[in-house]
């Protein structure tokens, strides 16, 4: 039986098209700056908001009652909402999903019953990505609800936390390598504290670092070759967690020598909880090598946490794919929608409009980025800008050959510097808003 029986295929009908259950900017075959808009956002659906989110919130109970689900708890259930997944993200055609452990199988009262419940609904999970062609992304495994993780997992004051989490990774890498995963997700969930007057932060650190080198010989043990990536977030749901940006997790990740191994998984809403634009965690990662994948979505500028909407904003698609295509694009990583629906929002039919809105979003973030660099208008102003290096003093620098002694007797002879130029902020914001 159908999820979704009155929905068909969403289709392209372009900018003119009244039709809310149409792409008005995502034409998957379009073409931009030599590739398809398919092939440049690799567009993911997270099960665990679409397929597990209820609705619910500290106040009040579920108000998505979905029809394919029967509330229980069981394998059969689990394993009919897969097919229900599935029949979604191929009526919206999103090439990719991505999923925790915890999302789609229920835990059971051993670990190895657990095992067992993950490996049947595995099983359908690769005959539905077989049926649909679609593919997986990222797997992950939910080191934070259950309440042994209390105190965190890989950084728990108890030793049997972290052995729990290794087994649970360990299973959690071997389903995913099953499922063709070109992905491997760390979020740190519980890795942090809220105090320090219980906390060794040393001790928990050199934990966490020797978890992932644990994890980077077990994929290499049986062959996982999918990119691992950390996902950032700071302040939830600890008060400091460890992963709290992009620059933590990159000095962490050269603290612990792990730098080879791992890229970073950006999410808006968590570069804005930690006080920064998307924009500016999609560059540090970037500079650095280390720009791997995007949760996609926005927070709210009025609630301080991790309100987890859909991108609906053309003017931050257009800046994170502008940072996005200067670093060659995301692949293997994609766009991953990491968002979930309103409580309000609560019929099936509110999921397409809520995927559509942000595919739309970004291909025609897409489609602003490459038209601004093909003009190169910001670009020429920033290369102009930093003129100085390029050649006389400046260029004696970046090239190791000043030091301040030489530096000194030039300004020395100089007696002032050359004059500052304008910064144009003002002016080069109005250029942007010329391509929205
Ligand atoms: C939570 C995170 C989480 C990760 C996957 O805030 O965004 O959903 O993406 O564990
Ligand atoms: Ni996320
Ligand atoms: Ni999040």
């Amino acid at each position: 039986m159908a999820a979704f029986p009155d929905i068909e295929k969403i289709r392209y009908e372009g900018p003119e098209s009244r039709n809310p259950l149409a792409f008005r900017w995502y034409n998957e075959a379009e073409e931009v700056e030599g590739k398809t808009m398919k092939e440049h956002l690799r567009f993911s659906v997270v099960y665990w908001h679409t397929f597990r989110g209820t609705g619910s919130d500290p106040f009040g109970a579920a108000t998505m009652v979905r029809p394919w689900d029967d509330g229980s708890d069981s394998v059969e259930n689990a394993q009919n909402r897969v097919r229900a997944a599935f029949e979604l993200i191929e009526k919206l055609g999103a090439p990719y999903y991505a999923f925790h452990d915890r999302d789609v199988a229920p835990e059971g009262a051993t670990l190895a019953e657990t095992n067992k419940n993950l490996d049947a609904v595995a099983k359908v999970l690769k005959e539905e990505q077989e049926r649909t062609g679609v593919k997986l992304l990222w797997g992950t495994a939910n080191l934070f609800s259950n309440p042994r993780y209390m105190h965190g997992a890989a950084t728990s004051c108890n030793a049997d936390a972290f052995a729990f989490a290794a087994s649970q990774v360990k299973k959690c890498l071997e389903v995913t390598k099953e499922l063709g995963g070109v992905n491997y997700v760390f979020w740190g969930g519980r890795e942090g504290y809220q105090n320090l007057y219980n906390t060794d932060m040393k001790r928990e650190l050199d934990h966490l670092g020797r978890f992932l080198h644990m994890a980077v010989d077990y994929a290499k043990e049986i062959g996982f070759t999918g990119q691992f990536l950390i996902e950032p977030k700071p302040k939830e749901p600890t008060k400091h967690q460890y992963d709290s940006d992009a620059a933590a997790c990159l000095n962490f990740l050269r603290a612990y020598d792990l730098l080879d191994h791992f890229k970073l998984n950006l999410e808006t809403n968590h570069a804005t909880l930690a006080g920064h634009e998307m924009m500016h965690e999609l560059e540090y990662a970037g500079m650095q090598g280390a720009l791997g994948s995007i949760d996609a979505n926005t927070g709210d500028l009025l609630l301080g946490w991790d309100t987890d909407q859909f991108p609906t904003n053309f003017y931050l698609t257009a800046q994170s794919m502008s940072v996005i295509l200067k670093y060659g694009g995301l692949a293997p990583g994609g766009v991953n929608f990491d968002a979930k629906l309103r409580r309000e929002s609560f019929e099936p039919v509110d999921l397409f409009h809520a995927h559509i809105g942000g595919m739309d979003a970004f291909a025609r973030g897409l489609k602003i980025a490459a038209a601004m660099r093909k003009d190169g208008a910001l670009d020429d102003f920033v290369k102009q800008r930093y003129a100085s290096w390029d050649g006389g003093i400046g260029k004696e620098v970046e090239s190791g050959k000043a030091d301040f002694n030489t530096l000194e007797k030039y300004m020395l002879d100089k007696g002032e510097i050359a004059p500052n130029q304008s910064g144009r902020q003002e002016m080069l914001e109005n250029i942007v808003n010329w391509y929205l």
